[in-house]
């Protein structure tokens, strides 16, 4: 046999080597000391002396090529190998990684639900500065310096006359302000008070509604609120319109909603007093409108059940949990 033919048997047996001992075995067949190509090495001092080193080249180069493909052929098998292993080492037994889901905490969640209801029903949602003058958030709404409404709310002064704002209705001040009616909008946001305890804290969300049209009475604000608690509640609810005062409505009420354990105060509500639809510019005699107003943790601790408002703002993880 030839040493080309040699060469490419041998090829052809590294090539088909499918493990590392087929590779092996394949190694020795061929360079091993009875091997083909050793062989072929020795019988070259059988051949005529002036043959000798142009054969003896060839079958040098032919055992470099092979070694080399022995070579690639063990790295191929290697890689293949080590790719084996690595599906092969998953241990399935092992517990998995648990991927924690997030999810809305219960204020936000509640504020989502609310605002869903008066959306669907027409109202705009509008927000406004946490910051407010003390025009916006007293005297526009007929409360002006020294009534004792403003010891009430409990306010945070800063620099310049500004406060932080202790409701939301400076945003539907702003509102009439800068809108003709009809109006029909609902304000949710954060609101300040100087206030701690189990049922009281210093930062707490609000939701106010306003509308103003011609000819609007208390008997839509009735309807109004008891749809939306109905709607809010997922149930058919008794309710109870108690008589109250606010500056800026006139007549005034408070909501009151029968629960497990008695009557639970809800919301405010009453009909915008004259005086505060004409200081934003809008003519009493023409137009009429109701405003009501509620705590969105209130409503959010008597929907899950929750008696201390202070756990709300604690981000107690074991507490947010609850309410994946
Ligand atoms: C304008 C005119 C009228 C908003 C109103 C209430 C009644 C009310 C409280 C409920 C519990 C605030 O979160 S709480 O402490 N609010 O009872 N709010 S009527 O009336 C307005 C607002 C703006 C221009």
């Amino acid at each position: 046999m030839n040493v080309v033919e040699s060469r490419d048997l041998a090829l052809a047996e590294v090539a088909r080597a499918e493990d590392h001992s087929q590779l092996e075995r394949a190694r020795v067949s061929i360079l091993g000391r009875k091997g083909t190509i050793t062989s072929l090495l020795r019988s070259l001092s059988e051949l005529p002396k002036d043959e000798r080193p142009a054969v003896g080249k060839q079958v040098n180069e032919a055992k470099q090529s092979i070694e080399k493909a022995i070579e690639r052929r063990r790295e191929e098998l290697d890689s293949s190998l080590s790719n084996t292993r690595r599906v092969d080492s998953v241990d399935i037994t092992l517990p998995g990684r648990t991927q924690h889901q997030g999810s809305l905490h219960p204020v936000t969640q509640t504020l989502n639900a609310i605002e869903e209801i008066f959306v669907s029903s027409g109202y705009s949602v509008v927000h406004g500065p946490e910051i407010e003058d003390d025009y916006h958030n007293f005297e526009a709404l007929n409360i002006p310096e020294n009534h004792p409404a403003r010891a009430m709310h409990d306010t945070f002064y800063l620099r310049d006359g500004m406060v932080l704002r202790t409701h939301t209705s400076p945003v539907q001040v702003r509102t009439m302000e800068t809108q003709d009616p009809p109006i029909r909008i609902i304000c949710p946001g954060r609101v300040y008070r100087r206030d701690f305890d189990r049922t009281h804290t210093p930062m707490f969300h609000q939701v106010e509604g306003l509308v103003v049209d011609r000819g609007i009475s208390f008997a839509d604000l009735k309807g109004t609120v008891t749809s939306f608690i109905e709607s809010f509640f997922e149930r058919e609810v008794e309710l109870r319109f108690r008589p109250s005062y606010f500056p800026f409505t006139e007549p005034s009420a408070e909501v009151d909603v029968m629960g497990e354990t008695g009557w639970s105060e809800v919301m405010g509500c009453g009909v915008v007093h004259p005086k505060v639809l004409s200081m934003s510019g809008i003519d009493p005699k023409e137009y009429s409108g109701f405003a009501f107003g509620f705590g969105v943790d209130r409503l959010a601790m008597l929907k899950f059940g929750v008696n201390d408002l202070r756990v709300l703002f604690d981000n107690d993880i074991r507490f947010l949990r609850q309410f994946g």
